[in-house]
């Protein structure tokens, strides 16, 4: 018998956007619905090269700003054997971040990264069936302008990435579906 290929749907927007209760919100309809469904994220920090993306998160080391970029896209290749075989068995599989964030994130640093340079260590990637991207409304992003003590969670950084996102959105290549965010998620 073969089985339908699972569905690849991921979440993308800026930090405190609320990717990951939506994301869990997804996972728990789609099982609902009698779908199989797994929720995986990006980045996947238990990994070697996630433990190390995870200390430059938490700025307990520095990396070249080149390197942490091709560091956070080898994670996500890491994981496409894993990927592919959740898909192949017809699991569908909802992503908190992929690519999209790792251009967005890296092209949005005042060092001036080409989006083409950004996205062609991801180029290859199992193609998503769906991004759905979680837009703050302005209101939104200023009460949870408190961020964290991770790195990039700035107002202004975080503005610069929102930008690169709206760039990325015009891919006509991509299936993008905007889902504006109000209190309570
Ligand atoms: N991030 C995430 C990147 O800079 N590049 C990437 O490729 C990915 C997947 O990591 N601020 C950034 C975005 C977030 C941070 O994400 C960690 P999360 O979802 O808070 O664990």
């Amino acid at each position: 018998m073969t089985c339908r290929r699972g569905a690849l749907i991921v979440l993308e927007g800026v930090d405190k956007a609320g990717k990951t209760t939506q994301c869990n919100k997804l996972v728990q309809a789609l099982q609902d619905s009698g779908r199989q469904t797994e929720m995986m994220k990006f980045p996947e920090r238990t990994t070697k090269i996630g433990q190390l993306i995870n200390s430059y998160l938490e700025n307990k080391s520095n990396l070249e700003d080149h390197t942490v970029h091709l560091l956070f896209s080898a994670n996500r290749w890491e994981l496409v054997p894993l990927m592919k075989e959740k898909l192949e068995q017809g699991i569908n599989l909802v992503v908190d971040r992929y690519a999209f964030s790792g251009v967005a994130f890296t092209s949005a640093k005042p060092q001036g990264f080409s989006l083409e340079w950004c996205m062609n260590p991801d180029m290859g990637l199992p193609k998503p069936d769906l991004v759905m991207f979680l837009q703050l409304s302005p209101s939104e992003a200023a009460q949870r302008g408190q961020f964290g003590t991770e790195r990039y969670e700035t107002t202004v950084f975080q503005k610069a990435v929102q930008q690169k996102f709206e760039l990325l959105m015009k891919d006509p290549s991509v299936k993008w579906q905007v889902r504006i965010q109000h209190s309570n998620h």
